[in-house]
């Protein structure tokens, strides 16, 4: 089904008009309420009434993770905070959060663009759902909790982790639809065959997958391990959570609800547009946030859009799948790890050297696995082998605790990592995605 046919599959013309009146009233909005704003389109020397249609966006600033860090913790919200119903948080890569404020009216947008993702995926009102992406300041628990009861599904929400009870739900409550993260959903399938259950006897027909980057080769591992759809589902944080794009029966680009998040694809050195269909950053506009609305949002992931009519009648324009990302952070285990920030945790212990890479890997069937290799002084080297043990298991503990994340660590002994006289190559990523 299309949750929302009159936006959805609205003629081109129509919804550039709706963009158009959406655009300028979020102009006049955030220059009247965010001082923020009212600076950078003052620098830029633009103002509401140079808005005129959604062509105009291109004189508008743009806005970058640095800003929402800048303004931390509230100052990028254009609402008052006692307007501010819900607060969720980003990690990022200095020690501040990224953080985002919701209106009321931002929830129920949140509700609305996440049951057409839902429909997207292919789930229909009376359907149960498993959501096993974490709830709490991650919005993907809550975005599709939301989004669930707006649809009016019957709600398992899990939440991520304790994958036996997962399983144990799945089998004894029968679930059509399943949401996590395609990584989190491959590892069940090992769990399940663990404790004797045929992953293909499972009650799910439909996955909703994101959070994270997962390949073609993944959705085919997936599909066939469950024997279920497996969808694709995009969103962020800052612009709203899950619910930017999703999937639809077709897999042929995931559907930007672009009367609500408007896409730009640009070159990110010279920040200008692409010629369309060209592959770029994904910059996003939101066009009736209230909360915390955002200008021209570079999310650095990397995509191209095809604006073309979709076989499923849908008229929103399709990104492609998310094909890497313009800066350095890396996700694992659906949690966005910066370099910088594990370079913070190994710089603040004694007896490391400012030399490591990290190296991620996924082994088929299991989940990602992040090993920090890291240079440590001569004299530890030399030490017993107890004092090297404590000091790997000293590391794993503060990156767990900083991070939130499990890693292998492994210490070698001085200048066995490459150097670079340009930039130091700090990811290895052997996943094949
Ligand atoms: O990951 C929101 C979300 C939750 C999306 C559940 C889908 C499902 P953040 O933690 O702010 O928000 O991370 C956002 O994750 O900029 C992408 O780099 C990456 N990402 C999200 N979805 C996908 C996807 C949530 N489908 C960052 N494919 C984004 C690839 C994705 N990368």
């Amino acid at each position: 089904m299309i949750w929302n046919k009159e936006m959805e599959c609205m003629d081109l013309e129509n919804l550039k008009n709706i963009q158009s009146e959406r655009l300028k009233k979020t102009a006049e909005y955030v220059y009247k309420n965010s001082p923020f704003y009212k600076k950078k389109m003052d620098q830029k020397g633009v103002h509401p009434d140079d808005i005129k249609s959604i062509d105009d966006i291109v004189k508008l600033p743009v806005t970058i993770k640095e800003d929402m860090r800048d303004c931390y913790p509230f100052k990028l919200f254009s609402a008052p905070l006692k307007e501010v119903s819900e607060i969720h948080v980003s990690s990022g890569t200095t020690g501040n959060f990224t953080v985002v404020g919701y209106s009321r009216e931002d929830i129920r947008l949140w509700a609305e663009v996440m049951a057409r993702a839902l429909a997207c995926a292919g789930a229909e009102p009376g359907d149960m759902i498993q959501i096993a992406y974490g709830y709490g300041l991650f919005t993907g628990g809550l975005g599709f909790h939301y989004g669930a009861m707006e649809m009016g599904l019957t709600i398992i929400p899990v939440s991520s982790g304790q994958t036996k009870r997962q399983l144990k739900l799945m089998n004894d409550f029968k679930p059509k639809i399943l949401a996590c993260t395609p990584s989190y959903c491959l590892y069940m399938a090992e769990e399940a065959r663990e404790i004797g259950m045929d992953p293909r006897k499972s009650s799910w027909q439909i996955g909703s997958f994101g959070a994270e980057p997962w390949s073609e080769s993944m959705r085919k591992e997936i599909e066939s391990t469950w024997d279920m759809t497996a969808t694709d589902v995009y969103g962020l944080s800052e612009i709203t959570g899950p619910g930017v794009a999703h999937e639809c029966a077709y897999k042929k680009g995931l559907h930007i609800f672009s009367d609500v998040f408007y896409p730009e694809v640009i070159d990110p050195k010279t920040l200008k547009s692409v010629k369309k269909g060209e592959t770029g950053e994904l910059v996003i506009t939101t066009l009736n946030k209230k909360g915390m609305p955002l200008l021209r949002y570079g999310t650095r992931d990397v995509v191209s859009i095809n604006y073309e009519r979709c076989a499923c009648g849908r008229t929103s324009p399709r990104i492609s799948k998310i094909l890497g990302r313009t800066d350095d952070m890396i996700i694992v285990r659906g949690i966005n790890v910066f370099p910088s920030q594990i370079e913070h945790v190994l710089l603040s212990i004694e007896g490391i050297k400012p030399h490591y890479q990290l190296v991620v890997d996924r082994r088929a069937g299991e989940l990602d696995e992040l090993e920090v290799v890291v240079e440590v002084e001569e004299k530890i080297f030399s030490d017993e082998m107890k004092s090297l043990r404590a000091l790997e298991e000293k590391i794993k503990k503060e990156i767990g605790s900083t991070l939130g994340i499990f890693a292998k660590v492994k210490l070698v002994e001085p200048k066995t990592i490459e150097r670079s006289e340009g930039k130091a190559k700090r990811v290895i990523d052997k996943r094949a995605l």
